[in-house]
């Protein structure tokens, strides 16, 4: 009977666990429906949402590929355009350099015409005798080399040596030092009127004047004082040319294309021109 009742305690309990059961599916299975629900939901949404991340993805590695072609044909392309600028800048610099010579070509081109005209007034003047110091027309001078060294002609006290090839004004000096002179110093008029009639008619020739100290301060090479000799500054120079980078701070004779007293100008010192060398005879 004890058997009995345990079977039926067990068979009621697992009547009352199995309705607990039941009643517990019963109210669990809408939840756990409800969570499929929601989870296939949330699935579903997931799916679209990686559908539309993979999109995105897939939009954005379609977008980023092209992107990295342009970075690469941008950078490409920037470095053409500065080296454009940079040849751009080289041809620039050697035409304006060009230029410049040119400039300065036509300067004296241009001197040398109005200096032909003055040549031209000169001589008419001297025919009407109202000749000026600066208008003296010379006549050719064979130069004579007396007690100089070889290659050096002699006048008064002085020999000189006029140079065949064409220096910036301090290797000219340098070249006149090297062999014990410098560069010419034109102590009086009668020295110039030598000098004029010796030289080539179409050569500019650096002499021994130079601005050292600042602009207008002229002095000569050998250390004369220059206020104690007589200038003979061609008309308009000194003009320290200011389209020159450097200014024009060297002595220099203006050719000449008649046989005229040779006269000063201020020219850049690093142009190249033939020059004149003295020493003590
Ligand atoms: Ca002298
Ligand atoms: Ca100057
Ligand atoms: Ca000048």
């Amino acid at each position: 009977m004890l058997l009995i009742s345990m079977h039926k305690q067990t068979d009621l309990m697992n009547m009352k666990s199995g309705r607990t059961f039941c009643e517990c599916m019963v109210r669990v299975q809408p939840e756990k429906s409800r969570d499929i629900l929601v989870d296939q939901v949330m699935e579903s949404q997931y799916h679209q949402f990686a559908s539309s991340d993979s999109s995105s993805d897939h939009g954005a590695h379609k977008f980023t590929t092209p992107t990295g072609v342009k970075k690469i044909v941008f950078c490409v392309l920037y470095g053409i355009l500065v080296l454009l600028l940079l040849i751009l800048l080289m041809v620039t610099g050697i035409k304006f350099a060009q230029l410049n010579k040119e400039i300065t070509n036509i300067k004296h081109h241009i001197e040398r015409a109005s200096y032909g005209e003055t040549a031209s007034m000169s001589s008419s003047s001297s025919s009407s005798g109202t000749t000026t110091q600066q208008e003296v027309i010379f006549q050719r001078l064979v130069p004579v080399r007396g007690t100089c060294r070889v290659g050096w002609v002699s006048f008064q006290s002085s020999c000189y040596l006029l140079s065949t090839s064409a220096l910036t004004w301090s290797k000219a000096e340098d070249q006149c030092r090297a062999q014990g002179a410098h560069l010419l110093v034109l102590n009086n008029v009668e020295e110039l009127d030598y000098i004029s009639k010796i030289v080539e008619l179409q050569y500019h020739y650096w002499i021994g004047l130079v601005e050292r100290q600042h602009e207008g301060h002229w002095s000569w090479v050998d250390g004369t004082d220059f206020n104690v000799t007589p200038t003979f500054w061609d008309k308009g120079q000194p003009d320290d040319w200011d389209y020159r980078e450097n200014g024009e701070d060297c002595g220099q004779l203006h050719p000449s294309a008649r046989r005229k007293r040779k006269l000063w100008n201020d020219a850049d010192c690093n142009l190249q021109y033939k020059y004149i060398c003295e020493t003590r005879a």
